[in-house]
C-alpha cells in the first residue's frame, strides 16, 4: 500500500494528480506545515530534506515530487513511454520543472504574497524569469495537446505551479497555448480530484490565514490557495 504525506500545495498536488490519474490505491497522510510537521523526527526519517511531498510503497521511502512521480511511472507503467526518444523527452520536461519553473515560480510567489517590505529586485528577477519560462512552455505547447504530446508525468508536475500564475503575479498574457492548456488539464477528472487532497475546500480561508501567519514566523516556506486557478 503507498502512503501519501503531502500538504494542499503545488508541490504535493503533482502527487496526488499521479496517484488519481493511475488509479492506485493510496492511504493519505496530511502534513500539517503550518504547525512544522514536516521538520519532526519521524518525518524527516521519510523525507530527509523535511519537505513535502514524500511517499512510502510496502515501507520503501521515496522524497522529491520529481523522483516520486518518475517512481509512480515505473510502478503503474503509465503516463511515462517506453521508448527511448519519447521517454526522455518527458524526462527532459520533468527535470526542466523540477529545476526551474517549480524554484522561480515559488519565489515569484513568496516575494509578492509573504513579504512585509517589498524587494523590487527580487519581485523583477523572479517574475521575469517565471515568465520566460512560460514562454518556453507555450512554444513547447504549440501543436501539442499536451506537453510532449500524450499526458505525461511532465503535464502533472508542471501544471500545478503554472496554475498559481495569478497567485505568483506572472501574466500569462499572449500564451495562447499555456491558456488553452490549463483548462484541458483542469479537465481531467483525475487533475480535478487530485487536487481536492489535503484539506476540505471550506476549510481554505482558515488554512491559508494560518498558513500566512506560519511563514511569517519562518515555519512554512509558501502557500497556493486551492482556488486560485
Ligand atoms: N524539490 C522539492 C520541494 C518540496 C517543497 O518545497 N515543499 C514545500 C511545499 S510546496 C514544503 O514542504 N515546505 C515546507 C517547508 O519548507 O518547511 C519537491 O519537489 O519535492
Amino acid at each position: 500500500m503507498i502512503e501519501l504525506y503531502t500538504a494542499p500545495t503545488p508541490n504535493g498536488w503533482k502527487v496526488s494528480i499521479m496517484l488519481e490519474e493511475c488509479g492506485l490505491p493510496y492511504e493519505l497522510h496530511p502534513v500539517d506545515l503550518g504547525k512544522g510537521e514536516q521538520k519532526t523526527a519521524w518525518f524527516q526519517d521519510i523525507s530527509p530534506n523535511g519537505r513535502i511531498p514524500a511517499i512510502r510503497d510496502d515501507g520503501f521511502a521515496v522524497f522529491e515530487s520529481g523522483a516520486i512521480l518518475h517512481y509512480l511511472a515505473e510502478k503503474s507503467g503509465r503516463f511515462l513511454p517506453t521508448e527511448p526518444h519519447p521517454r526522455w523527452q518527458v524526462l527532459q520536461w520533468l527535470h526542466w520543472q523540477m529545476g526551474g519553473l517549480g524554484p522561480m515560480v515559488g519565489q515569484s510567489v513568496s516575494f509578492n504574497r509573504y513579504i512585509e517590505e517589498p524587494v523590487p529586485y527580487a519581485i523583477a528577477r523572479y517574475g521575469n524569469e517565471s515568465r520566460r519560462l512560460f514562454e518556453v512552455l507555450d512554444r513547447q505547447l504549440a501543436g501539442r495537446d499536451f506537453v510532449c504530446g500524450e499526458v505525461s508525468i511532465a503535464d502533472f508536475a508542471i501544471y500545478p505551479w503554472v496554475r498559481a500564475h495569478r497567485w505568483a503575479r506572472v501574466p500569462i498574457d499572449g500564451l495562447t497555448h499555456v491558456e488553452k492548456w490549463l483548462p484541458r488539464m483542469r479537465a481531467r477528472p483525475g487533475v480535478e480530484r487530485g487536487l481536492s487532497v489535503g484539506i476540505p475546500e471550506e476549510e481554505v480561508d482558515r488554512w491559508s490565514e494560518a498558513r500566512r501567519a506560519a511563514y511569517k514566523k519562518g515555519g512554512a516556506s509558501m502557500i497556493t490557495p486551492v482556488d486560485e486557478a
